[in-house]
């Protein structure tokens, strides 16, 4: 038999990518370093379609029809180079290798570039949606060359997720590193949208004084709005269950030590090298990294603050409706810090990346999918240069509508105690961008003093120094 494609790694993501080609109806080779579980694969799942097992690298190089498509789905780093390593010698001009690990995209832009050198088409591909997603139907995002997408984009268009109007969730993002770059962001995103979560539920958890059973209830009524996403849909099915062996909240009985990956701080060290503010992305990493932090937190128990005092029945019924609004506009704020890390790093590698289709392609499948998207791809696909999703017309004026609430929010969140790092960061932000006037100006002066570092003038075009030491005039530089 010739197989259209073949997966190599068969852990849950790979054993799921190839059941959902197969079920797509190609036939599919597949590979593991430990041959038992492709035979695993087989015995479970070999009915569900046209399967060809291999046990060596050459019997799955063998079973490919040409050009070869390989999709690597194995452990990302150092696992990724050592399968190239072992596969890129049975391969020929024209064949292509998908990585759909999660890679750092500078390793992407490595070894497309090393493998280009062998006539081989490199595919790094952001994959997301997890399990569930990659068996029935990711969000994918891959990179790499136009010649290697036209072969491959019609296979991956039918596995897929597809969005409400029936378009499929994957997009030829860019060159080399462009897949993996837009899925980190992804990853960035995705960790502010969890922390904004988070700290909505700490607020009506402190602030209204809801039980966990309640907060469920009022984030399933968010669900049907413009917070539509599956993130608050599965916040409100954690928080409305109950822990069996005690009987208590499963809020309650977990520990509160939020673990990380990498991708979320790959976006902020990203963010840094290029010199781009993602506060809220990064207090969202911070956020997780501090909670985890048991010594220094049981060191700080004791120190002043307030203890919150919750709120009357309708005052908090109110409060939850100001929640809703503090959210949403943190929730713009954090996607518009993240599109403008795509937009920079698209410039600084010349990827050309349309944002519009990024936004597109993350309405389903992925992590993120939410109603919101489509209204962030209609803000780009309007105003494919717009400077920033602030700038667009729509989101501004719900902003506007949604700031006295906000700005109510953390009022009471900081009189009574309530850390709200990633809402408190995406205010900042706003009002940073639409001060007059920032202290940036003393800054440069107490640079000038210590350093020489010099200034510009608002009045006068040129560089200058005051000679603080001396008789304090101003020279030219
Ligand atoms: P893992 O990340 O747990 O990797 C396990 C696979 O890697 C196995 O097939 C294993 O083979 C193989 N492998 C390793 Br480890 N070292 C190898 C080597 N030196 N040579 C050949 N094969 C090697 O699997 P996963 O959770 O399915 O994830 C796969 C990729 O997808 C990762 O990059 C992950 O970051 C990414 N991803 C995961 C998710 C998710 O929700 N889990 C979502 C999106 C993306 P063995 O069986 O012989 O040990």
């Amino acid at each position: 038999t010739s197989a259209q494609i073949g997966v190599t790694g068969l852990a849950v993501m790979g054993r799921n990518l190839a059941r959902n080609f197969a079920r797509n109806g190609y036939a599919v080779a597949v590979h593991n370093r430990t041959a038992s579980k492709t035979r695993e694969l087989m015995d479970e799942f070999g009915q569900e379609g046209d399967f060809v097992a291999a046990e060596s690298a050459e019997d799955f190089v063998a079973a490919l029809e040409r050009p070869r498509r390989l999709v690597v789905m194995v452990k990302a780093g150092d696992p990724t180079d050592a399968v190239i390593r072992e596969f890129a010698p049975l391969l020929e001009h024209g064949d292509v290798i998908i990585d759909g690990g999660n890679a750092h995209f500078a390793d992407t832009r490595r070894r497309e570039r090393e493998l280009r050198e062998h006539g081989i088409h490199f595919v790094g591909t952001g994959i997301s949606g997890g399990e569930e997603g990659a068996l029935h139907g990711p969000s994918i995002m891959p990179g790499g060359s136009d010649e290697s997408y036209a072969s491959l984009g019609p296979m991956l268009e039918k596995i897929s997720a597809k969005a409400a109007d029936g378009a499929p969730c994957v997009t030829h993002v860019g060159p080399d590193g462009a897949g993996h770059f837009v899925k980190m962001v992804h990853n960035g995103i995705e960790y502010a949208d969890m922390q904004l979560i988070a700290e909505a539920y700490h607020l009506l958890r402190e602030v209204a004084g809801f039980s966990p059973a309640r907060i469920a209830e009022i984030f399933r009524t968010w669900n049907t709005g413009r917070l539509d996403s599956y993130l608050i849909e599965i916040t409100a099915e954690v928080l409305s269950h109950v822990d069996a062996a005690t009987g208590e909240p499963f809020v309650d009985v977990v520990a509160d030590q939020a673990e990380q990956k990498g991708t979320g701080r790959w976006t902020v060290q990203i963010a840094l090298e290029l010199g781009l503010p993602v506060s809220g992305i990064a207090e969202a990493v911070f956020a997780r990294s501090l909670s985890g932090h048991t010594a220094l937190r049981a060191a700080s128990r004791g120190l002043a603050g307030p203890t919150p005092a919750p709120l009357g029945e309708s005052e908090a019924a109110a409060f939850a409706d100001q929640v809703e609004q503090a959210l949403y506009a943190s929730k713009i704020v954090s996607y518009t810090q993240g599109f403008h890390e795509i937009a920079t790093g698209s410039a600084e590698y010349g990827w050309n990346i349309d944002l519009g289709a990024v936004a597109a392609i993350w309405r389903a499948g992925c992590i993120i999918r939410a109603a919101f998207l489509d209204r962030v791809r209609a803000a780009y696909d309007a105003r494919p240069d717009l400077p920033s999703l602030l700038s667009d017309e729509a989101f501004a004026r719900e902003i506007a509508a949604a700031q006295d609430d906000w700005r109510a929010v953390l009022v009471a969140a900081t009189r009574q105690g309530v850390p709200t790092p990633g809402f408190s960061a995406a205010l900042t932000y706003y009002d940073t961008l639409r001060a007059d006037r920032l202290p940036a100006a003393l800054t440069q002066g107490q640079r000038d003093y210590f350093g020489a570092h010099t200034y510009r003038r608002t009045d006068r075009e040129g560089v200058f120094h005051t000679l603080w030491s001396g008789d304090r005039s101003e020279v030219p530089v």
